[in-house]
């Protein structure tokens, strides 16, 4: 039987099996046989013929996907956001490739991708389905663009998602692992409720064949969590939610998830949703300064967290290699022009000026 074969049959079986203590085993062990299949289908050296995908060049300070049903208006969206010129039409399927635009906000530079409409099914390659989560699992930030007549699609747009590797707004689970020669499996719970059974922890790490290793649980974790763990070919994206149209209907009341009610095509709520991806895409503002010049009026974008390693690079590679030590203003240090080294993590509105050796 072929690996397409074999992973059809398992799915199969995974969806007959009803979920209880007695099949909570079982089912474990299918998940992490189907997650072993289907990471074996999707390696390039295997596939045969490989999806390119769409050719768009990452740019600007971060990323943005628009992923949705057709007609919900992510085209109209982009537009009204950017000023590119996609087309739009009342029509399924009006966009069939994926078309950039450029958001400038707050100084960033934001790429905002529009992409074709995707349908159930979307990660078995219906419609350009496949390319389209391609391109979103490339993205900073996810928007789900649903229209105020289908809010409820949300729930299937996120699962469809799910299973094609995508993790919205989570973080990868608190596990570690360290493989050993002997000994066999040991594992350590730092949480009073460790989610699953030792017998089922054991079963999974089998399918990816390790049989001694000391396993550290962060958290309480689930068999997905772990499957994702050893996987490690999910993506962990945040996401915004926004329901358009609202110009034709008012939202149902009883939505039960966060979102922003926009009108791409009358300009409503744009301006908070810019301020949304601003702020979701986590981007803070460094600016520059050198012996010769007052500081650069146009900042340089960054990612919260991130160090004045990470500012070196985006300058430049030389700088990086060459980085002698840097001198701060702002809310990242006690005092202005302190020194600092290369781990010193930023804050948004600093001043840097880095020395070279
Ligand atoms: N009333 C109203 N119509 C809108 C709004 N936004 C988009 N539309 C209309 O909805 C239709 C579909 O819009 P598009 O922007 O092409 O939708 P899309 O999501 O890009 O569609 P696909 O490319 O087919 O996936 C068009 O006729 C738009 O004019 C809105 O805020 N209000
Ligand atoms: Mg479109």
């Amino acid at each position: 039987m072929g690996l397409v074969d074999k992973l059809k049959e398992l799915e199969e079986e995974l969806a007959r099996t009803q979920k209880n203590k007695a099949t909570e085993f079982h089912i474990g062990v299918l998940k992490s046989k189907i997650a072993k299949i289907k990471k074996e289908l999707s390696s390039p050296k295997k596939a045969g013929k490989r999806s390119t995908g769409f050719l768009i060049k990452k740019a600007g300070d971060a990323t943005v996907a628009l992923v949705g049903l057709p007609s919900t208006g992510k085209s109209t969206l982009l537009n009204a956001l950017t000023g590119a010129r996609s087309k739009t039409a009342e029509y399924a399927f009006t966009t069939l490739n994926c078309i950039p635009g450029t958001l400038d906000y707050k100084g960033a530079k934001i790429q905002i991708l529009d992409l074709p409409g995707i349908v159930e099914g979307a990660k078995d390659g219906v419609g350009r389905g496949k390319e389209v989560i391609a391109a979103a699992k490339a993205a900073d930030l996810i928007l789900l663009v649903l229209d105020v007549f289908q809010p409820f699609f949300r729930d299937k747009l996120v699962k469809e998602l799910y299973n094609s590797g995508i993790r919205l707004d989570s973080s990868p689970p608190q596990i570690s692992l360290e493989k050993r020669k002997t000994g066999g499996i040991q594992i350590t719970s730092m949480v009073k409720e460790q989610g699953i059974t030792d017998k089922l922890i054991i079963a999974i790490l089998k399918e990816y064949s390790i049989f001694n290793a000391h396993i550290i649980l962060h958290q309480k974790i689930t068999e997905d969590e772990l499957i994702d763990f050893l996987d490690k070919t999910a993506v962990y994206i945040p996401s915004i939610t926004v329901i358009n149209k609202i110009d034709l209907k008012e939202p149902p009341a009883d939505i039960n998830f966060d979102y922003i009610a926009i009108s791409a095509q009358n300009n409503v709520g744009l301006d908070l949703l810019k301020e949304k991806i601003f702020q979701k895409l986590n981007l803070i503002r460094i600016y520059t300064r050198s012996k010769f010049r007052e500081e650069d009026d146009i900042p340089l974008m960054i990612r919260k967290g991130q160090t004045v390693a990470d500012v070196c690079k985006k300058i430049h590679k030389d700088l990086y290699a060459n980085f002698k030590y840097a001198l701060v203003w702002g809310k990242s240090v006690k005092f202005p022009a302190q020194k600092v080294g290369l781990e010193h993590v930023l804050e948004d509105g600093d001043v840097i000026q880095i020395i070279k050796k």
